[in-house]
């Protein structure tokens, strides 16, 4: 059937309690119904960062929310003082430690990568700081762990240009 064209979404919930650049994510990160598992049977938490005072680059804090029995629901927020979240980045989510549970990615406002547990809990922090635009999880090597991906800032900063390392990595690119 062709579609007729028309799409009239209706606002069935709303989070008000702040600024939000980047796109959010769904995701589960708790054991809601309480089987011992999480998976698609929990009730998905959605995931974002918040920034203030149009400062969409720095200072950032990550929400997780979810809709239960038809009430937003905060489930937890997290800000660090060190190695603060870029708001305006994206985040990524999924298995990272072998460990059953999600965890969960996100750049910070000096270009490093910080990982999460699902309770909002620090994990680690990259050495890295080099940039962090998206963060993407994907097994690269087969080995059944995932690896975290990070498009750097080569591609995007002019001062950039002048980077023998960046200057390689557009080399690369443009031969693929
Ligand atoms: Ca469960
Ligand atoms: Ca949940
Ligand atoms: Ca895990
Ligand atoms: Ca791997």
């Amino acid at each position: 059937m062709i579609p007729d064209g028309t799409f009239n979404p209706a606002v069935k919930y709303h989070w008000n309690k702040g600024t939000v650049m980047m796109a959010p994510i769904v995701i589960q990160l708790d054991d809601d119904n309480c089987d011992g598992k999480v998976d698609e049977r929990d009730i998905p938490e959605i995931v974002f960062s918040q920034f203030i005072g149009g400062q969409y680059n720095n200072n950032g804090t990550l929400h997780a929310i979810s809709i239960v029995g038809g009430e937003l629901v905060e489930k937890w927020s997290a800000h660090f003082d060190v190695d603060r979240i870029n708001p305006g980045r994206e985040i990524a989510c999924g298995d990272i430690d072998g460990v059953a549970g999600n965890e969960l990615v996100v750049c910070t406002e000096n270009n490093k990568v910080r990982a999460l547990n699902a309770k909002g809990e620090a994990l680690w922090t990259s050495a890295w700081a080099g940039g962090c635009i998206q963060p993407t999880l994907a097994d690269l090597d087969g080995d059944g762990l995932a690896e975290v991906v990070i498009e750097g800032w080569c591609s995007m900063a002019r001062r950039a240009r002048r980077n023998p390392r960046c200057q390689a990595l557009r080399t690369r690119r443009r031969l693929t």
